[in-house]
């Protein structure tokens, strides 16, 4: 900061600035302010950064709305939810040594939660549709603390925290498939809580302007930490927020200036860094850094000393002054200036320790959460300072390893009850039992009528929904066809089907396709006009290309979510509308369409945390495979998304070859998801490369849902040489011409079967030997490939556009020699034939794994496999495309 030249002239000009407010009030001196900045500017003059304010709190004393409640009661309330969390993770780590838990992050968040409950949060009882709360991950003890004393969960269930498997304990961290009627999001990955809560206060305005939901004040809230702050997903969306003005999202970032490891920013103040962060993002910022102890001080600090004192110091030394108490914080905070310590010197060590942190300072805590609600046009941040570890005293607060503190000894454990005056003896202390007082005492009564008056308890997950209808399979009559003479990829095919379902009668409004900027890529544009591309501002300029049927059409009623390049926040997006049947009761059918190198790869742990959630939906993996989409190279080939597909239990992953089988697959998923309401979503792929779709085979409907069907038999079914050739996506292609070459040139006939999923006949096997195992008496299960391979000592080839690990998962249901053609290594661009060869996948190699196979058994002369090779012109030294 430049050194004042002239104190009294700056004094005549804030006294000035005074009048103004006092007289005018804020709006005129906030004008004066925005003039005087334009003025300078016009005068070439360099302003000082303007996103950060003095580290103070943003509402003035004068300006806080008052807390309507019992401060004391609540306080109580408050005390018997800390001692429940903390005895809950102690108990359950004298059970069971290294079980975890955690209470250093909860203890530093106590009161943030609290007054969210008492006052804010609106429950989903009954036919509300309440706030959506994300919960911190790691503060998950305190909720099940509180909702223990609510009568909500028994001791019985607390005693079984982090113990599952039996089906009564409770789920380490926010996990709504553990916990389906009570979690809602998960979060304890860091950073995807707020991505998650941005594009569901983003998708909670596109439903409302779509008249499917009615908009009413619902916010969303999340809770995250300050050391969250640092992952990128936390931050990356938060411009989306301010620009689509989402004045029905709040952030609530308790900073308590400490992650596990150390200091959040120890050299720096991350307050101050994440205010300048929202706010330039456009968020309504609040700062709640000093509690109502240090008020007094600071209406006689006339001079501005203890502000600039606030200011220089690091976050090192605030976590250090609160570690070390209040002689240590006079001497090295307030000892810095002999007025400061002039300003305390009737306070005594303890009344300096107790001068309080903002975000432990109830009614500091409700003046921003009131003022929040008022946000017009903003997303707010509430930026909390607070204590990690708040009350744990010597056993960790504020102390560099509290982040896994689980136990207090019983000295500690003393001074805890004492500082909270739970009435539990001495001599009970070492079992740390639960305190819950009566039903009908003022503390539970209290906590309870608060809640009802707010729309019912929290966490609550609304975990069923009505049943959708999905169109006959007969809707798709078109995919079902053949093409005739037009060569179209399964991509085109898909907007068919995506277009179809759109005009569906009863669901066609649910369906909301989704792209990462890459419409034009899949063939998509054509939605553009037809649907419209939501955008919350509707469209105020007039589109260059206004005049052409397929313009570029933005509207506020629009269907089509256009994210971007940007597939956290596409993806993020997805799963709001594929949980609006819990959070919404309105059941939605997302598809997000990307580029299938650019999903699970990129996004994989909001895929998980889909899973979790229990998102209902297709993810389409467009331009897929690893030679299919050719010109791209390394970086977009993508030969194991099925791969990584299958790591998800309740996602259920397709790789369709022709227009009938993608046909069948989406009908098949709406009917599992909507109508008899299993809980999965589909990973389907498609593909770019052109060729004609044929006519659907009779009959096939099951095995295509189940993984795999004979797309046609051998001509000559009782040839002496005969292979089963099994073959997906395009290379099934290459399959069928290897089929014609095997039989013309070397009198081998082929059984062909389209591997539609390879991921879910392996699951059905691994099902079945489960059952065999468990029941060895009984007559065996016989896994869906088997039974289709049947006896035969045929041998097997399987070729796909990924790597062999996706083909050879079959190989345990697989009783012929079996063999796997896959692309291992990385992409590169060529043409599909050459690439085909490179990673030998092309209708040569199918061919000769055939030969070889044959010539394994006996079958025919190895020296036919040899010609084979130079025929097809294969060079036998040729590199393993895994290490180039
Ligand atoms: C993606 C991810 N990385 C790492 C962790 C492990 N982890 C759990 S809590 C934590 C520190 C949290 O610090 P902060 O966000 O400041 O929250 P606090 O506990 O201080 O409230 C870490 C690193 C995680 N849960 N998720
Ligand atoms: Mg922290």
């Amino acid at each position: 900061m430049t050194a004042d030249l002239d104190s009294l002239e700056t004094q005549e000009w804030l006294e000035a600035f005074d009048a103004i407010c006092r007289v005018q009030g804020s709006e005129r001196a906030a004008f004066i302010l925005d003039q005087l900045q334009e003025h300078a500017t016009q005068k070439g003059i360099q302003l000082p950064k303007s996103v950060t304010t003095p580290f103070r709190n943003t509402i003035p004393v004068n300006r806080q709305k008052a807390m309507p409640g019992d401060l004391f009661m609540e306080r109580r309330i408050r005390s018997l939810v800390r001692w429940n969390a903390l005895a809950m993770v102690m108990r359950a780590n004298q059970k069971s040594e290294g079980i975890g838990g955690h209470i250093a992050s909860f203890s530093s968040a106590a009161t943030l939660y609290d007054i969210g409950f008492n006052y804010f949060f609106r429950g989903n009882q009954g036919d509300n549709l309440g706030d959506l709360i994300f919960f911190q991950g790691h503060s998950a003890p305190g909720m099940y603390a509180r909702s223990f004393l609510e009568g909500r969960l028994s001791e019985q269930q607390l005693d079984n925290f982090r113990r599952e498997v039996d089906g009564q304990g409770l789920s380490s961290y926010p996990h709504p498939w553990l916990m389906p009627d009570y979690w809602q999001f998960p979060t304890v990955s860091m950073g995807l809580g707020p991505i998650q809560a941005i594009y569901q206060a983003h998708v909670m305005r596109y439903l409302s302007a779509r008249g499917l939901v009615p908009r009413e004040d619902r916010k969303v809230w999340a809770f995250l930490g300050d050391g969250e702050c640092d992952e990128p997903e936390s931050l990356g969306a938060i411009s989306l927020a301010g620009r689509e003005e989402l004045e029905n999202l709040v952030f609530v970032i308790n900073c308590n200036l400490q992650r596990l490891d150390g200091p959040v920013r120890g050299n720096g103040k991350i307050i101050q860094e994440l205010e300048g962060v929202f706010r330039g993002a456009g968020w309504n910022v609040i700062k709640v850094i000093w509690g109502r102890h240090w008020d007094a001080l600071l209406e006689k600090d006339t001079s501005g000393l203890l502000v600039k004192r606030m200011n220089e110091v690091c976050d090192g030394d605030l976590q250090n002054y609160k570690y070390n108490g209040g002689a240590y914080t006079r001497e090295h905070f307030f000892g810095k200036y002999p007025e400061l310590l002039d300003l305390v010197k009737d306070m005594t060590d303890d009344q300096i320790m107790a001068l309080n942190r903002g975000g432990h300072d109830p009614y500091k805590v409700y003046a921003a959460y009131a003022e929040a609600m008022e946000s017009s046009g903003k997303p707010t941040a509430i930026l909390a300072h607070t204590v990690k570890g708040y009350g744990l005293g010597g056993a960790g607060e504020a102390a560099n390893d509290t982040h896994s503190v689980k136990k207090l000894d019983i000295e500690n454990l003393k001074k805890f009850r004492d500082r909270f005056a739970i009435p539990i003896p001495d001599d009970q202390l070492a079992s740390v039992p639960y305190y819950r007082p009566a039903e009908d005492s003022p503390e539970i009564s209290y906590m309870v009528r608060r809640r009802e008056q707010l729309g019912g308890p929290l966490p609550a997950r609304r975990a069923s929904f009505e049943a959708m209808q999905a169109p006959a399979l007969e809707a798709f009559i078109k995919q079902l066809e053949s093409s005739g003479e037009r060569q179209i990829s399964t991509t085109m095919a898909f907007v068919r089907v995506l277009s179809t379902l759109i005009k569906d009668k009863n669901i066609g409004n649910r369906v909301v396709p989704i792209v990462p900027d890459e419409a034009r890529t899949f063939g998509m544009e054509g939605m553009f006009r037809q649907l419209g591309i939501y955008s919350s501002a509707g469209q105020q300029y007039v589109p260059h290309d206004h005049q052409q049927i397929m313009y570029y059409k933005e509207d506020k009623k629009g269907v089509i979510l256009e994210e971007g390049i940007n597939e956290a926040g596409a993806m993020s997006a997805w799963l709001a509308l594929a949980t609006a049947y819990s959070t919404s009761a309105c059941p939605m059918i997302p598809f997000y369409i990307f580029y299938s190198m650019f999903g699970f790869q990129r996004i994989g742990d909001l895929a998980w945390a889909s899973g979790d959630s229990q998102a209902r939906g297709f993810l389409i993996g467009a331009t897929a495979g690893r030679t299919t989409l050719n010109g791209e190279g390394l970086q977009h080939q993508d030969g194991h998304s099925h791969i990584l597909a299958n790591t998800i239990p309740n996602c259920k992953s397709y790789d369709a070859t022709f227009s009938y089988e993608l046909a069948v697959i989406v009908q098949n998923g709406i009917k599992c998801m909507y109508e008899d309401q299993e809980n999965c979503f589909y990973y389907l792929t498609t593909m770019n490369e052109n060729y004609v779709q044929p006519e659907m085979p009779k009959g096939v409907e099951e095995g295509i849902v189940k993984g795999m069907y004979q797309f046609c038999g051998a001509v000559d079914g009782d040839a002496k040489l005969k292979v089963s050739l099994m073959g997906a996506g395009t290379i099934f292609n290459e399959v069928l011409a290897a089929a014609e070459i095997l039989r013309q040139e070397y009198q081998v006939e082929s059984d062909i079967w389209s591997l539609t999923s390879v991921n879910q006949l392996v699951r059905e096997g691994q099902a079945a030997d489960r059952w065999n195992l468990l029941h060895p008496t009984e007559k065996p299960k016989t896994a869906y490939i088997s039974q289709q391979l049947g006896d035969s000592a045929d041998p097997v080839i399987v070729a796909t556009d990924y790597m062999k690990a996706y083909g050879e998962q079959i190989r345990p249901y697989v009783r012929q020699p079996m063999h796997v053609l896959g692309t291992d290594g990385y992409g590169r661009s060529d043409s599909r034939t050459a690439l085909r060869h490179f990673f030998e996948v092309d209708r040569h190699f199918i061919a000769l794994s055939a030969l070889k196979a044959l010539a394994d058994q006996g079958r025919i002369k190895a020296s036919v496999v040899e010609q084979a090779i130079k025929k097809f012109a294969i060079d036998p030294e040729k590199l393993n495309p895994l290490y180039q």
